[in-house]
């Protein structure tokens, strides 16, 4: 690893094998105001004792809407994920590389360049969507979240993370290495998932949703999708402030 981020060999033991191969990935490290500051592996940026010493990488949250229907793509994450898995989130979610392309140059128009290629690029790995269906130019940026969220025990997450919306009509063919299951949602059917999450007894309760998910549900969410409907994203686009959750 870069950074002198320390991980050991038997972290992943009894890991999926494809799960364990891609903790290679190397992220972008990041400080506080999302400069870079090196590369790490995926596998140190989500050791929570790395983490726990400071360790902050970037990351994007895709929110993929039918075009007509405006409902809203769901993912259950698969039984394989290392970190949260079997939870609902959202359409898509992973990190910008450590390469030029998905990287930028320190510019926030730059960085959101990167991170609209890295979304491409993962709705083709987990869902099987064509890159022609979901060009970069037609994602819009939203806002970044920092947060901080443990996964059990051993890993978990924090990042700098951006919210990224896309009308598009997709065809899906689902990595079932990634994903269990999805599911199309209006908002009020989304309102109905988190009551029934929490009337479940006997379950755990914060395991149904990724805590990402949550946060974005609880904070803006709903008021962007409103903006969506009627037409009016562009005016709540492009924040610029870094929102600590
Ligand atoms: C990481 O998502 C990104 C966020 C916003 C939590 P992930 O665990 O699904 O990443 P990957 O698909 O690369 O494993
Ligand atoms: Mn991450």
């Amino acid at each position: 690893d870069t950074n002198g981020t320390p991980t050991s060999s038997d972290d992943l033991a009894g890991y999926d094998e494809e799960q364990i191969r891609l903790m290679d990935e190397v992220c972008i490290v990041l400080d506080t105001d999302d400069m870079p500051i090196g590369s790490a592996s995926k596998k140190a940026c989500h050791l929570m004792t790395n983490i726990n010493q400071g360790l902050l990488h970037r990351a994007f949250s895709v929110f993929l809407f039918h075009p007509q229907t405006k409902k809203l793509l769901l993912q259950q994450r698969a039984s394989e994920k290392i970190t949260f898995p079997d939870m609902w989130t959202n359409t898509c979610c992973s990190h910008p590389l450590a390469h030029p392309s998905e990287t930028g140059h320190g510019d926030l128009a730059s960085n959101v360049e990167g991170a609209k290629r890295a979304a491409q690029r993962k709705l083709g790995h987990e869902l099987g969507i064509p890159a022609s269906q979901v060009p970069p130019s037609n994602f819009d940026f939203l806002a970044r979240i920092h947060y901080l969220a443990p996964s059990g025990g051993k890993w978990g997450e924090h990042e700098i993370d951006y919210i990224l919306f896309i009308e598009a009509d997709v065809t899906l063919d689902i990595n079932k290495n990634e994903i269990q299951d999805t599911r199309w949602v209006s908002p009020e059917e989304l309102k109905q998932m988190f009551k029934d999450v929490e009337s479940q007894s006997g379950k755990d309760k914060a395991l149904k949703f990724t805590p990402w998910f949550r946060l974005i549900c609880e904070g803006m969410l709903f008021e962007w999708w409103d903006k969506l409907v009627e037409g009016r994203l562009s005016e709540v686009t492009g924040e610029t402030q870094i929102r600590r959750m």
